[in-house]
């Protein structure tokens, strides 16, 4: 498999194993959120897991403000981390 293909089925996987946990398989709920983040991100965003944290996040992700996060608002996420990540590798900040 390509490095891209690895990577889109390595994030797939990964929202899939916290979205399981409770309520709807398919989205995040604000705790699972919370365990993605403390779990998965916690070298890129720090403490973003306090509870007010986590609140800010888990509200700008949910754009259709259904209460919970889709694949498509985690996505959106995903790839924002990806561009401050390129734009910290490549030297421009
Ligand atoms: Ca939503």
């Amino acid at each position: 498999m390509s490095d891209i293909n690895t990577a889109i089925a390595l994030l797939i996987n990964c929202f899939s194993r916290y979205a399981g946990k409770e309520g709807n398989p398919h989205t995040l709920t604000k705790a699972e959120l919370k365990d993605l983040l403390q779990n998965e991100l916690a070298e890129l965003l720090g403490k973003a897991s306090d509870k007010s944290a986590v609140d800010k996040i888990f509200k700008e992700l949910d754009s259709n403000q259904d209460n919970t996060v889709d694949f498509a608002e985690f996505g959106k996420m995903i790839f924002c981390l990806t561009v401050m990540c390129h734009e910290f590798f490549v030297g421009k900040k």
